[in-house]
This record gives structure tokens, sequence and C-alpha cells, in this order.
């Protein structure tokens, strides 16, 4: 078969909402597109376990500390979904992990912020994970396969994600201490911008949104995702009677959207060019997790070796038993 007919049925199961599955034929450019939105995707939540990391030792009861290490252990597992999902591209897991590391690989922004307080872990559940899922849930129809069924098991996670933070925020806001409720402020004052950036650049400066729009892999633009975003949460925010920092935000008659102030792109692409406050700490500390790791890896794949060699001997002895 000739490539522009590869092409056609390529495009036609995009239009008619037909998964492309590893195997199919796909352009060069979608491939490279998902190998670096799932990569990316992958990475973020790796590195995303350590900020939250960082509190399970000081969680305040024994039923916080296993809720958060429970979320920690999950964020795990997504990246472990999503680096097999962008093998089945053609991009190995070693070349995934030297990208991050070598620094050439992007992982979400807003994973470069410290956590300075125990309202911080409230702050990530309820916006990180709230923006999360306002992005994966439309990924669960992104037109590659392997990517939206990861998606499907990782959205219900972020479900309980997103939760678990809110209700931690109820509770110290509803029947915390002046201290505890000024806390949970402060976190939202420091969380709030961050979480509306990670939605990406604004659509006129996305290089990537319009095609992989006609792609299929995303359903709505950056901006499309930040508004949704910032319509819901602006409303749970005044549930638990916090304030969002932005005094230009206002509900919109006309539009049935709250208006927002302006957002610094000049702090979200110093962050992103690996600028912020902790982009040099998190490397390191996944680079030495790395390194620490080799023996796991190391001894894993000798068992795994073992086991093959032995299937095979068992195979072997079966077949000349039956010859
Ligand atoms: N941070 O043309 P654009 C989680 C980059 S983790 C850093 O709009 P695209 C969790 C972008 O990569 C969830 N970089 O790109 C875990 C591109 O650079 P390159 C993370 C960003 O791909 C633990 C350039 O800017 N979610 O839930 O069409 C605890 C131009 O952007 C960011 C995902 O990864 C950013 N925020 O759209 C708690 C979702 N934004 O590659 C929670 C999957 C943009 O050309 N990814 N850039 O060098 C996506 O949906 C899309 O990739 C994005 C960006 C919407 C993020």
């Amino acid at each position: 078969m000739t490539e522009p007919s590869l092409q056609q049925q390529f495009d036609e199961k995009v239009a008619s909402e037909i998964a492309i599955e590893p195997r199919d034929w796909m352009p060069d450019d979608y491939r490279k597109t998902l190998i670096r939105q799932i990569s990316q995707h992958a990475h973020s939540e790796i590195v995303g376990m350590l900020p939250e990391g960082n509190w399970i030792t000081r969680a305040p009861s024994l039923r916080r500390k296993a809720v958060l290490l429970a979320k920690v252990q999950d964020e795990g597992g997504h990246g472990l979904y999503l680096y097999s999902a962008a093998e089945t591209l053609g991009i190995s897991r070693d070349e995934m992990i030297e990208q991050l590391h070598s620094g050439k690989a992007k992982y979400s922004s807003i994973f470069n912020y410290p956590t300075l307080t125990w309202a911080d872990m409230g702050a990530i559940g309820w916006l990180v994970d709230g923006a999360a899922i306002m992005n994966q849930v439309p990924l669960c129809r992104t037109s590659y396969g392997a990517y939206a069924t990861a998606m499907l098991k990782v959205c219900k996670e972020e479900s309980f994600h997103q939760r678990q933070g809110y209700d931690l925020l109820i509770q110290m806001c509803r029947h915390g201490t002046p201290e505890q409720k000024a806390m949970c402020q402060d976190a939202l004052n420091r969380w709030w911008w961050p979480s509306i950036m990670m939605f990406g650049p604004p659509d006129a400066d996305s290089p990537h949104t319009q095609q992989s729009m006609e792609w299929r892999i995303k359903r709505f633009t950056n901006d499309e995702l930040r508004q949704k975003f910032i319509d819901v949460t602006v409303e749970q925010a005044r549930l638990i009677g916090l304030t969002v920092p932005d005094p230009d935000l206002k509900w919109n008659e006309a539009t049935g959207h709250y208006d927002y102030g302006k957002i610094d792109w000049e702090e979200f692409w110093n962050v992103v060019k690996g600028n912020g406050p902790c982009n040099k700490q998190r490397l390191e500390t996944r680079k030495k997790a790395w390194e620490n790791g080799a023996w796991v890896r190391e001894a894993a794949s000798a068992y795994a070796g073992k086991r093959r060699q032995r299937q095979q001997e068992k195979n072997a002895a079966a077949e000349a038993a039956a010859a």
C-alpha cells in the first residue's frame, strides 16, 4: 500500500473516532507528538511524587498519613502506565529517563514549587489534581488507544486525590483554629497562579495545540480547560471560606464564565526553562533515586532472565517428551 492511502486511512479513523493502536500506521509527527506528551506526562507523575513525599513523615494523624502515602503510590503507578503507553510508540524507558535527567524532556511546571506547610497537601490535592482531572478526563477520549486506556484508570484515582485534598482543607477551614485557616489561605495564595499555569501557554502562544486538536490528541485547548477549571474552583473556594488571590476575578453574565486577571507568563517560562524555586533539587533527587535503584533493576532483570531460561528448558523438555 502506498503512503497517501495509509495517510487517508489514518485520517478516516481519526475522523470517525476509531482509536489508533500501536501497530497501526501513523504519521511520524503524530508519533513524535505523542511520545513528547506522554513521556512528559509520565515524568510529571514521577517528579510530582516529590513535593508530597516531603510531608509523609510529618502527616498529623495516622489516617492522613495513610491517605497521603496511598496517593503518592498512585502517582508512581500513573507514571509507570504512562511510560508503558509511550513505549508502545517505539521509545525505550531508558531513553525517556535519560531525556528527563539531561533536562531535555519537560515535566509539569507545578512541581517546581516548594511545599511549605501541611495545608499545601490540601492545596495540591484540590488544585493540582483538580487541574489534572480537568485536563485528563478529555484525554480518556484521546485518539491514541494506549494513552486513552491509561487515562481511564488514572482519572478514577485522580478523583480520590482531588477529594482528599479538598476534604483536608474543609476540615482545617471549618473546624480548625484561626491559624490553621490562615495556613489554608496562604496555601491557596501560593498555589493558585501556578495551578492555572499548568494548562500551558495561552492558545495564541501554544505551538502544538492546533495540530493536536486536528489529530484529536487534545479535545480542548489550553485556554478552554483553564476557563473550565477556574469556573468550578472559584465556587469551591467560596464554599470553604477562602479567597482566590485574584482581584480581577469577576463573574461575567454575558459569557457565563469568570473573567480573571493577567497570568504572569514570564514566571511560567522561567520555571519551564529550569529556573523555578525547586527545579534543580527535583532533578537531583530523581537522578539520585535512579542511581540508588540500579541494583534493584539489575536484580529484577537477572531474575527475569533466569525465569525465561527455566521456562525455555521446560518447553524443550516437554517437546522432547512429546516427540
Ligand atoms: N509545564 O504547545 P503547548 C499530575 C510546554 S501530573 C511544563 O501548549 P501541548 C499529578 C509544552 O510541553 C499531570 N511545560 O504544548 C502528579 C511545550 O514544550 P515542548 C501532568 C509545559 O503539549 C503528581 C510548550 O510548553 N499532566 O496530575 O500541546 C501529583 C508549548 O506548549 C507546560 C499532563 O502532563 C507545563 N505546565 O500542551 C499531583 C497532561 N505546559 O514539548 C498531580 C498531558 C506546556 O514543545 N499533557 N508546556 O518542548 C498535556 O495535556 C499537554 O502536553 C499540555 C501542553 C496541555 C500540558
